[in-house]
Formats: C-alpha cells, sequence, structure tokens
C-alpha cells in the first residue's frame, strides 16, 4: 500500500458516502449507527455503482492492460507507445492497445523497492523521437540508498546496454520509506523538474539544505541553471531546488502550450492539495496543511479535506490538452486528478476553478495521462491495469 492504510471496501463506501452526504446536510452523524434509513438505501443502492468502474455517459473506458505488478507512473510517448513503470524496478511497454511480453527496461537489481521506494517516475525527452532518451526516478541502493534519475536510451522496445547516465543524485534515504515523491516531467522550458517528498521528516521541506519536500529544476544533462531561484543562496545540489514546503508531491503536471504546471500534495490529517508550481514558492508545509493565512506560504489553488474518509492521498493528473482532441470542447484544458483512496477521477476547470466529478470505481488509481491522440489513461495498482477512457460520441 503507497500512501496510508485504508479500510475494508464496505467500511470504506459507507464512510465515503456518509462524507459526501455530510456536506449537502450537516445533520447527519459521523458514526454509522446514526445514519439514517434513507442512506442505508442510497448506500444499498449506490455500492454497485461505485464499486465497479463508470465513466460518464458519452465515453467508454477499455482495460488494454493488466496484470502488471505495482505499477506506480507512466509516459506516453509521440507514437502512442504507452511507458508504464513497476516499483520493483522494471518498465513496461503498451503498443497499440496491448502489452508486451518484455519489458522495456529492467534494473531491480539495482532497485530497493520497500515500502514507497522504488522505480516512481518516468519521463521522455522533449526530443524523443530522435534522441529516444527516457528518464527515470528510482530509489538506488548503491552507493547508499538514496532516489535518482538517471537517463537512458531506448532502442526499439528495449534499452541500449550501457546506456544508463546519472543525472542526479538526492541525498541518503533515512530509514523511513515513505514520501519519495517521484513524478518527474520536462517543462515547456526544455528543463526538467523533479518531485521529491520529506522522507517523512516535515522539516526537511522547509530546509535549503537538502532536496526533500521540494521540487527541483535542472538542465538534462543534470547540470543546474543558474536562473535557478536559490541559486545563489543554496549549496552545491541544492541550487537545484525550484519550490519548496511540499509533503509528498507524488504527482504533478504540466499543460502542454502553456507550461502551467499543479502540483499534487498528499496532505497527512487534513487536505489534499493542487498546488500551482510557481519559481521559488513555498506551499507551507509543514507549518500548513489546505489554506492558511500566512503570507509567506502560497495557498494551493484548489484543496479538499479528507472529513471523515479513512484514507486520502491525491494522485496522478494531467491536463486535457491532447494534440487531437478527442473529448468534448468543454473538458480541453481542464485537469484531471484523482484519489488513490476514493478511487475517483475529477477535473478541476482552469478558468471558472469549480470541480466537477468525472470518474469512479478505480480504487488504488496512481496515474493518469493524456495521449496525443486525446484518449485518457488510468493506471492502477490494484490488478497492475491500464484503462483507456475514450469518447464514443
Ligand atoms: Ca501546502
Amino acid at each position: 500500500m503507497f500512501f496510508k492504510e485504508f479500510l475494508s471496501s464496505l467500511h470504506f463506501f459507507s464512510s465515503y458516502i456518509s462524507n459526501s452526504s455530510r456536506s449537502k446536510n450537516p445533520s447527519i452523524s459521523k458514526r454509522h449507527v446514526h445514519l439514517n434509513w434513507k442512506i442505508y438505501a442510497a448506500l444499498v443502492i449506490l455500492l454497485p455503482a461505485l464499486a465497479s468502474a463508470a465513466v460518464p455517459a458519452g465515453f467508454k473506458a477499455t482495460v488494454i492492460a493488466q496484470n502488471m505488478v505495482n505499477p506506480t507512473a507512466m509516459a506516453v510517448s509521440p507514437d502512442g507507445r504507452v511507458f508504464i513503470g513497476e516499483q520493483a524496478g522494471r518498465i513496461r511497454v503498451v503498443d497499440n492497445n496491448h502489452m508486451l511480453g518484455a519489458s522495456l527496461l529492467n534494473i531491480k537489481s539495482k532497485v530497493d523497492s520497500t515500502g514507497e521506494r522504488g522505480l516512481l517516475g518516468i519521463a521522455l525527452d522533449p526530443n524523443f523521437l530522435v534522441n529516444q532518451w527516457i528518464y527515470v526516478y528510482y530509489t538506488s541502493k548503491a552507493p547508499f540508498l538514496h532516489n535518482r534519475v538517471s537517463r537512458f536510451k531506448v532502442q526499439g522496445n528495449g534499452i541500449v546496454q550501457g546506456s544508463e547516465v546519472v543525472i542526479l543524485d538526492i541525498q541518503q534515504l533515512n530509514s523511513y520509506n515513505n514520501h519519495n515523491g517521484g513524478a518527474i516531467h520536462f517543462g515547456t522550458d526544455g528543463k526538467l523538474y523533479v518531485a521529491v517528498g520529506d522522507n517523512a521528516v516535515p522539516s526537511n521541506a522547509q530546509s535549503l539544505a537538502n532536496l526533500k519536500g521540494k521540487i527541483l529544476r535542472i538542465n538534462k544533462d543534470g547540470s543546474i541553471p543558474t536562473d535557478n531561484p536559490f541559486f545563489k543562496t543554496a549549496k552545491g545540489v541544492n541550487r537545484a531546488i525550484w519550490a519548496l514546503g511540499l509533503r509528498n508531491p507524488f504527482t504533478f503536471a504540466i499543460q502542454r502550450g502553456t507550461g502551467r504546471m499543479f502540483i499534487n500534495d498528499v496532505g497527512k490529517d487534513i487536505a489534499e492539495e493542487i498546488n500551482r508550481g510557481m519559481k521559488g514558492a513555498n506551499y507551507g508545509w509543514p507549518a500548513i496543511e489546505g489554506w492558511g493565512n500566512n503570507p509567506k506560504y502560497r495557498n494551493p489553488i484548489a484543496a479538499y479535506n479528507h472529513g471523515n474518509a479513512p484514507c486520502a492521498a491525491i494522485v496522478g493528473s494531467a491536463f486535457y490538452n491532447p494534440i487531437s482532441e478527442q473529448f468534448p470542447a468543454y473538458f480541453v484544458g481542464d485537469y484531471f486528478f484523482g484519489d488513490f483512496c476514493g478511487g475517483w477521477i475529477r477535473r478541476f476547470d482552469t478558468t471558472t476553478r469549480e470541480i466537477k466529478p468525472f470518474a469512479s470505481g478505480y480504487k488504488t488509481l496512481v496515474d493518469l495521462q493524456v495521449d496525443p491522440d486525446g484518449t485518457l489513461y488510468i493506471l492502477q495498482k490494484e490488478g497492475g491495469k491500464l484503462t483507456a477512457v475514450r469518447w464514443n460520441g
């Protein structure tokens, strides 16, 4: 389990319904024994719908690959292939709706995948079709336990032997195996952005003396851009810090065209946050979770409280800005995001700032990506499933 323990499905769904009903009717008690008969009736009617995956009318969801082992993140190639990372250190390939038997990459012997460690992020070079470079964030066993970003060269559906080039080494991990972050994406400025968790030491997030609890910005050869916000104040590799005050940014996304970045920060007890990525921003962890009023910290642009949910973890996000717009026009520019525990996907309208429901029943979802052809992919840890959501008209 990635983030926090969560309970059996019935308990979870009843809490979830009680929680979502509560916002409309504050008189409903938090305790199941106090739920009135209407809620129980709703539970009976809604349970089957919530338990099975559901997308809105007009869409079709198709499972196109399954039985991957603990998938964590994916990247879609300009040629339409989907590269999917497995936590233990493999990358699988889905080509033309079919998962290939052989792995693209297998670095299991180098990777520590205890707890939330492992192969956690994949990015393709902006010039991938020419240079075939793939970047991978993983927890390396050597020379000491730490997270790292390496570059490999793809050849066909494999990797050129010996092509690994280490781009970035993050400081040594402590004995806590959670809060590793791990998402990596290229910005429209051609720089590689790297999300790193606080390694379960909250004070890391406010320190310029290490890379934990941060968003980093590096050149794709691993050198540090001189226009980084702390280039003159931080030392050595810490000059890669671009934004700070994050707990466990497991996923983030960059909008094609605008370069706008949204960072999902998994909260502790109070709220799950979507933060606007800004150079030099401090998102407040651990002083603030959710919204606060200290001008030193940047508030999220959207957040949802945990309420009574036994578990919540914001994960997997993608702007709907494909090269071919397949979904209806009102989805274009929306930011899709999901919750690992709740199994739902919502969309944030970046113009009106409204959040609307989109899909449900995708428990343990870890990543969302949009194909250049306009398909939305949902990656789930449980069952190792990749689902393609397409507009059916
Ligand atoms: Ca925050």
